[in-house]
C-alpha cells in the first residue's frame, strides 16, 4: 500500500523542479549570508529552499521541514520529518554544471537515524531533469516533465555488478594515508567521474557501478557532507539499489545522529569497493 504522504512529498519535489530550473539563470550570484555549516550560499539556494519549504509544509502527514540552509527545524503540523538539500552542488551554477535536490523522509524527530527513513529521493538537474526515488526497498527513475509530472523510465533501478567509475572529493594533500592508499588502488581499476555535485557523481555510480566518496580529511575528520540532508538519503537510495554505504567503518544508516548539521565521511557504491575501504 503506497504511503500517500510519501507520494505527496515526492510529487511536490518533482512539481517544484521545473520551477527551480527555470529560476536559476537569474540567481547565479552569492547571497549575502552563510548556511549553518558556515558556507556562503547562492541566491538560488535560498530561493529553492523557500519554494520547497512552502510546498512541503502544506502536505498532510508532514510534521517537520528542515534543510541544509536553515539552522533549526520548522514545525508544520503532525507526521514525518522531511529533510532537504534544496540545491546540492549550487557552486556549479556559475560554471553551468550539474546540480541536484535531495530529500529524506524520516519517521522520527530530527536529527534522526538513517534507519528511521521511510523514503528518500534526489532530483538531478542535468541535460534532462530526472528523479531517482527509493520507496519500500524499490528504486525507480523518472523523467520530470515540463509540468512537473513524473514519467517512470526505470521501475527497478539496480547498481550494476561490474563497477566502472569513481569520484573522490577533497584535496589530495588533505587525504589521510589510509584513504590515499585506497584511492591509489581504485584509480588503477576505474575511470574518474567527479563533477563537484554529489548528486551528479552518485548518479554516475548508480548508472555505471563504482564508488563515490567525500572522505574524512586531515583538516576535517568528519569530512564535508551532512548526515541528515546528504549522507542518509543517498545511503538509503544506494542500499535499496543493492549497493552499500559507509562512513569508513559502518553503514551510514547506522551512524548515530547527534546534531542536525553534523558532517560525516561518505562512501557509497558497490559492496566490494566499500568493504575494501572498511578493511583498511
Ligand atoms: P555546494 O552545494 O556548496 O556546491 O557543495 C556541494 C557538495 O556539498 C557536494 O555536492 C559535493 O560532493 C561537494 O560539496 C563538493 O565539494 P568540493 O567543492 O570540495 O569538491
Amino acid at each position: 500500500m503506497t504511503d500517500e504522504t510519501v507520494e505527496a512529498v515526492l510529487d511536490a519535489v518533482a512539481e517544484t523542479a521545473p520551477e527551480i530550473r527555470a529560476g536559476l539563470p537569474g540567481r547565479r550570484t552569492k547571497a549575502d549570508e552563510e548556511n549553518p555549516s558556515g558556507e556562503v550560499v547562492m541566491e538560488a539556494d535560498v530561493w529553492a529552499d523557500g519554494l520547497l519549504a512552502e510546498r512541503i509544509a502544506e502536505i498532510d502527514g508532514v510534521g517537520t521541514y528542515a534543510s541544509e540552509e536553515r539552522r533549526d527545524t520548522k514545525d508544520v503540523g503532525a507526521g514525518y520529518s522531511v529533510a532537504c538539500d534544496p540545491l546540492d552542488g549550487s557552486s556549479n551554477l556559475r560554471s553551468n554544471n550539474s546540480m541536484g535536490t535531495i530529500v529524506g523522509i524520516y519517521d522520527a524527530p530530527l536529527p534522526a537515524s538513517g534507519r528511521d527513513l521511510v523514503a528518500a529521493a534526489y532530483v538531478l538537474y542535468g541535460p534532462i531533469t530526472t528523479m531517482v526515488a527509493a520507496v519500500d526497498g524499490t528504486v525507480t527513475e523518472s523523467v520530470i516533465e515540463h509540468d512537473g509530472a513524473r514519467r517512470v523510465v526505470d521501475e527497478d533501478v539496480r547498481l550494476p555488478d561490474d563497477p566502472t567509475v569513481y569520484g573522490f572529493g577533497g584535496r589530495v594533500p588533505d587525504w589521510t594515508v589510509a584513504f590515499t592508499d585506497y584511492a591509489r588502488e581504485v584509480e588503477t581499476e576505474l575511470k574518474l567521474r567527479y563533477g563537484g555535485a554529489m548528486i551528479g557523481d552518485v548518479n554516475q555510480v548508480m548508472t555505471y557501478g563504482g564508488v563515490f566518496s567525500y572522505p574524512e580529511l586531515e583538516s576535517s575528520p568528519e569530512g564535508k557532507l551532512r548526515l541528515q540532508f546528504e549522507g542518509n538519503p543517498i545511503a538509503y537510495v544506494v542500499e535499496s539499489a543493492g549497493g552499500r554505504s559507509s562512513d569508513g567503518e559502518r553503514s551510514l544508516l547506522d551512524v548515530e545522529p547527534t546534531d542536525l548539521h553534523q558532517r560525516t565521511p561518505v562512501y557509497v557504491g558497490n559492496a566490494e569497493l566499500i568493504e575494501r575501504r572498511e578493511g583498511r
